[in-house]
């Protein structure tokens, strides 16, 4: 039986088959199109999987900036990096950028990039901030996880009817149940006691 985990590159395919297996059966690495090639994993006697190349389906819903903080593509393909680094602003908490980079101030990218570029001393010819190379390297430090950054889960706005609604109400039963039987259990454990402790006594 082929299975085969088809995803986005660096999504933790091969790290899944490596768990499975319980052991390095293929390579893992933090930056996109580390698996080249198929490779076929025994799991068991009738059942192998396949870790394969991941790849990046045309979607009309994900932006190009969408794609590029998933960690999909390997920074030095991105042309124009710093185009990106208003929406990576935007998804860090300013307090985690200023602990990650000991960098404070900035109003804007272009100014965060200045003070990232005169403190770490990447400038071009003539003084001018390095824009490209250290917005590719706060790209690359964003995709592995050296800047926190989380998104809230969305809104659970659902209203329950029906089958879900029996489920809470079976639930909420089952844990009040439970309640119960562990109440009688001390009570029980208790008086159990109670009736050893003259015994042990006359023993003694
Ligand atoms: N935080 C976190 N990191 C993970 C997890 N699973 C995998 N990783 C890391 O994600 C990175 C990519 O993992 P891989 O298993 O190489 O991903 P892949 O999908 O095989 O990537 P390609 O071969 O490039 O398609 C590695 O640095 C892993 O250590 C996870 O559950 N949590
Ligand atoms: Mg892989």
């Amino acid at each position: 039986m082929p299975a085969s985990p088809t995803r986005y590159p660096n999504t933790g395919k091969s790290s899944i088959i490596n768990t499975l297996r319980r052991k390095k059966v293929c390579t893992v690495a933090p930056i996109p199109g580390e698996t080249k090639v198929w490779q076929y994993i025994t799991l068991m006697k009738r059942i192998f999987l396949i870790d394969c190349p991941g790849i990046v389906p045309p979607s009309t819903k994900d932006t190009e900036a969408d794609i590029l903080f998933r960690g999909v593509v390997r920074v030095e393909h991105v042309s124009n990096p710093e185009q990106f680094i208003p929406d990576l602003l935007a998804k860090c908490e300013r307090k985690h950028l200023e602990r990650t980079y000991e960098i404070k101030g900035w109003k804007n990218a272009t100014e965060f990039i200045e003070l990232l570029a005169r403190k770490h001393g990447r400038l071009l010819k003539g003084g001018e901030p390095d824009e490209s190379g250290v917005a590719k390297q706060v790209i690359a430090d964003f995709n592995r996880g050296k800047i926190p950054w989380f998104v809230p889960p969305p809104e659970d706005t659902e209203e329950r009817t029906g089958v879900d609604k029996k489920a809470a109400y079976k639930r909420k039963r089952a844990e009040r149940e439970e309640r119960a039987v562990a109440e009688q259990q001390a009570e029980y454990e208790a008086e159990q006691e109670d009736d050893l402790l003259p015994k042990k006594q006359r023993t003694e």
